[in-house]
């Protein structure tokens, strides 16, 4: 079991005051579609700069077109600014195109967050969003409300934590974030994204996104501490609408052009490696790096495949192998489906030179009402010198585990669900055990601090979904009623199309108390209804 540090149980909300915000937080809504309202001209005049937008973005969208084809002759993985807290982090508009973004320091590469177990992550996050939306959120514009997420962190769902009720900031306003990063916090690879609902999707497919690293990942897996380290966030590429663009964009990353599964709809996005398309990542032949891999994509499953060999996967979703069994250090896997919102962290061997080999996402049926998904390359791998590293640093301390008596968890297993899932979607909107998620819903169920519960998730609609809970992992040990060979403490699982997953849920940890939500990571299911919360109580 867990060991647990009383000092850290802090930011404790009463569920009456979640309530209270989540009204103020409608508030806001009516106030800005009140504002839509009382200022029809200028809505108007909205629907006219978006037709210039559209216009300009297809200009901007050629000439990045022309920078992401130099990128692919030349251009080698960049790598990503680095924060560590505190970090003031603002959203802003283009002016151009009027997409959302984060900016960092000037810079509008969303910094990769390097945070140390034990310590706090301070993150004053100020909303410098146009208060008018050149974007449409599901036939409005956009509210341009935003927060902060801390996907996978084991830490408070209240404020000012990873508060995603609450914690909304309107334009002008800011949020200050301070998230206790647990000492036993799993070391590995998380990420922070937007989490206002009704615009997830678009915040997220702007790239408002980044990678967080919980250092201290040597501890379960020593080897990786001299090896070099390469963060890769996966993020979409929208196709342009015109024809001749769009082939060039497909060819570019050899995207298969046949059906791919059950699908029938156009593929609508490339995969972007750290903002390029295609790019390459050098390493020297039988040079050995720790590749952090995060898919944050809001709707694209990344099912990654290396032409040279397998990956020698350490952590999933930022969860150790070790972290749950001691025994296992490390799990070779020929591919690994990242799910939108899954990490895969793992030791890459370089080829041969010269072996062309690639970084792909092999073609991944999401089932006859879902999105196209095919293969395409991700990133070329290239030849390099090997180079000169310096280990990185030790973290003092021993490894922290979380082991579960095999009893205790097979008397789970064996259990019936004390509570199912059922996804199912209609053309009103994407639901979670019939009902539809708004600002006040008040929690669709209440769990004790202290249990693992036995959870079924249902997919009763002819596409695929990934299921996610804010705050805690969980381990699927069963998909479609058949017991997986390998089961895995993740934070994100798909659930096949017509299918179910069984899932230990993990509510042990003290820290994590109040309301939590979780919901399909295809954020426009999430932004339409696919979420609901549970409330954790002791
Ligand atoms: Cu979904």
């Amino acid at each position: 079991m867990l060991l647990l540090d009383s000092n850290l149980i802090a930011w404790s909300v009463s569920p009456k005051r979640e309530r209270t915000s989540s009204r103020r937080w409608e508030h806001k809504i009516l106030r800005l579609r009140r504002r839509d309202a009382a200022h029809q001209p200028v809505f108007f005049s909205v629907q006219i700069l978006r037709k210039i937008a559209v216009v300009a973005v297809s200009w901007v969208a050629s000439a990045w077109l022309l920078v992401a084809t130099a990128t692919a002759h030349d251009g080698i993985v960049p790598e990503l600014p680095e924060a560590s807290s505190p970090i003031m982090l603002k959203a802003a508009s283009d002016p151009l195109t009027g997409k959302s973004e984060f900016r960092y320091q000037g810079n509008n590469t969303p910094p990769l967050i390097r945070v140390q177990p034990g310590s706090v992550l301070n993150v004053e996050y100020k909303n410098e969003l146009a208060a008018q939306s050149k974007e449409d959120c599901f036939g409005h514009p956009c509210m341009q409300m935003t927060n902060l997420h801390f996907h996978g962190l084991h830490v408070s769902p209240n404020a000012p934590q990873d508060d995603v009720l609450d914690m909304m900031a309107s334009p002008g306003e800011t949020l200050h974030y301070a998230v206790q990063i647990p000492t036993q916090q799993p070391p590995g690879l998380y990420w922070y994204h937007t989490h206002s609902h009704g615009e997830s999707y678009m915040q997220d497919l702007d790239g408002m996104s980044g990678a967080i690293v919980v250092e201290g990942i040597e501890r379960y897996a020593p080897e990786v501490r001299n090896m070099r380290e390469r963060i890769l966030v996966l993020r979409n590429l929208v196709l342009p609408a015109d024809a001749a663009e769009r082939r060039s964009v497909m060819e570019s990353v050899a995207m298969q052009t046949t059906q791919c599964g059950a699908a029938t709809e156009k593929p609508e996005a490339a995969f972007t490696v750290n903002g390029t398309l295609r790019p390459k990542i050098d390493i020297a032949p039988g040079e050995s790096q720790f590749w952090r891999i995060v898919n944050a994509s809001p709707d694209l499953y990344a099912d990654l495949e290396l032409d040279s060999g397998s990956f020698e996967v350490v952590a999933l979703d930022g969860m150790p192998l070790a972290y749950h069994d001691p025994s296992i250090r490390k799990r070779s896997m020929s591919h690994v489906l990242l799910p939108p919102a899954g990490r895969v962290e793992a030791i890459v061997t370089g080829p041969p030179a010269d072996s062309h080999a690639a970084l792909r996402t092999r073609c991944f049926d999401t089932g006859p009402d879902g999105d196209s998904n095919p293969a395409m390359v991700l990133a070329d791998i290239v030849s390099a010198q090997a180079p000169n590293i310096q280990p990185r640093p030790a973290l003092g301390g021993s490894p922290v585990y979380a082991t579960f008596s095999p009893v205790i968890l097979k008397r789970v297993e064996t259990s019936e669900p004390q509570f199912v899932v059922t996804f199912t979607e209609d053309k009103q909107g994407f639901y979670i055990n019939g009902q539809k998620f708004e600002m006040n819903s008040g929690p669709m169920l209440t769990v004790d601090v202290g249990s693992l519960q036995h959870w079924r998730v249902t997919n009763s609609t002819k596409e695929v979904h990934p299921f996610h809970i804010h705050q805690v992992h969980f381990l699927v040990y069963s998909v479609d009623g058949k017991s997986v060979n390998d089961p895995e403490w993740v934070d994100t699982v798909n659930v096949p199309y017509g299918g179910s997953v069984d899932l230990i849920m993990d509510f042990t940890d003290p820290i994590i108390r109040g309301m939590s939500l979780f919901h399909c990571h295809l954020l426009k299911h999430e932004d339409k209804g696919m979420m609901m919360a549970v409330e954790v109580v002791q």
